[in-house]
């Protein structure tokens, strides 16, 4: 088997993926646009966006592969509809997802964003700190990232709810479904954080409706993507105190302008899309396993039902 590979990314090393397969296969091809010789011997695109002249010159193409978790970045409606697309499922990408919500609960857990706020007024006031089991995080979205975060938390003695689209049972988590269950959930919670993906059901459901059933002075953290968030609402909702900060790792438009609101504001906190990272050393052996899978006709792993949009 000699797969013949397109790859494009702005954010990820072409060099470092080409070393990485390299490992899994003894013979390949790599090409990436403005490089690629014969568009029709194409079987793979390993792509985190679509390139400029789109995908349709590749008309043998036999799997589409997302370097990351999420696929709305591709523009499911603009790929080839017989082609299987797969998102990424990558220990290196869950690992750094779940450090980065565990240290943005900490920080709030912690009142850290409170004695940063202080510290820049040369204000020390003591504010006690509280136990974990006292602070209460709610997570949109369990799935691969969800579950795990969800169960890292769990494991730091936090008290923790999760939301999905179907019932979940998970141990000493409280799950919920449905539109009823998500405003039960941001009721009992301190700290919300979003991994949910972008699909048509999940587009800007960080509102001014959602944020008016939440805990007041609840803290919110945006790990999914920058079109979950109503931005203005957001700023309404903490003008009005409903809500009291957010750490948000996502934007509608990336990187943020610099005349944007989220900029210096004292109660949110930006970080630039780098919650999650997969490297291609662990990420190449899932994503070598479906280029297997592709060349033999299989079904990929973690295929996305384009239906329902992940
Ligand atoms: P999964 O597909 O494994 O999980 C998605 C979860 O969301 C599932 O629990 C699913 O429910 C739930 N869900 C989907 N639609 C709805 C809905 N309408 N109502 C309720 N729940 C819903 O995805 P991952 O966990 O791998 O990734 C999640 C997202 O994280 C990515 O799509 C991406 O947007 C974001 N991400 C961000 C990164 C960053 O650096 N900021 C890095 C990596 C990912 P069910 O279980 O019932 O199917
Ligand atoms: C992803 C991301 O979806 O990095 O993997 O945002």
């Amino acid at each position: 088997m000699k797969p013949n590979i397109f790859f494009n990314s702005n954010l990820d090393s072409p060099e470092e993926w080409r070393a990485a397969l390299a490992m899994h296969f003894g013979d390949f091809k790599f090409s990436m646009a403005g490089d690629t010789e014969n568009p029709e011997n194409v079987d793979i695109a390993l792509v985190w966006t679509i390139p400029d002249g789109g995908l349709e010159r590749f008309i043998n193409l036999r799997a589409i592969l997302s370097l990351g978790a999420g696929v709305n970045q591709l523009d499911p409606t603009r790929l080839p509809a017989h082609v299987p697309l797969a998102r990424l499922v990558d220990p290196s990408l869950t690992r750094t997802m779940v450090d980065y919500a565990k240290t943005a609960v900490y920080r709030y857990h912690r009142r850290f964003h409170e004695f940063e706020r202080l510290s820049r007024h040369s204000e020390w006031k003591f504010i006690p700190p509280t136990l974990t089991r006292d602070t209460s995080v709610a997570l949109l979205g369990l799935g691969e990232l969800g579950r795990e975060i969800a169960g890292a938390l769990r494991h730091e003695g936090f008290k923790v709810l999760g939301w999905s689209r179907t019932p979940k049972q998970l141990n000493n988590i409280q799950t919920f479904t449905g539109r009823d269950g998500l405003a039960s959930m941001v009721a009992e919670s301190d700290i919300i954080i979003n991994v949910l993906p972008l699909t048509d059901d999940t587009r800007h459901i960080l509102r001014r409706e959602l944020f008016s059933h939440c805990r007041r002075g609840a803290c919110l953290i945006n790990m999914g993507r920058g079109l979950h968030l109503v931005e203005a609402d957001l700023l309404e909702a903490i003008d009005d105190r409903i809500i009291a900060d957010a750490t948000l790792d996502v934007g509608t438009v990336e990187p943020i302008p610099p005349a944007h609101p989220f900029w210096n504001h004292p109660h949110i906190l930006v970080t630039p899309h780098v919650a999650g990272l997969s490297m291609p050393e662990t990420a190449s052996k899932a994503i070598a396993e479906n280029i297997r899978k592709a060349m033999a006709g299989e079904r990929l792993l973690h295929q996305v039902d384009l239906g329902r949009g992940y």
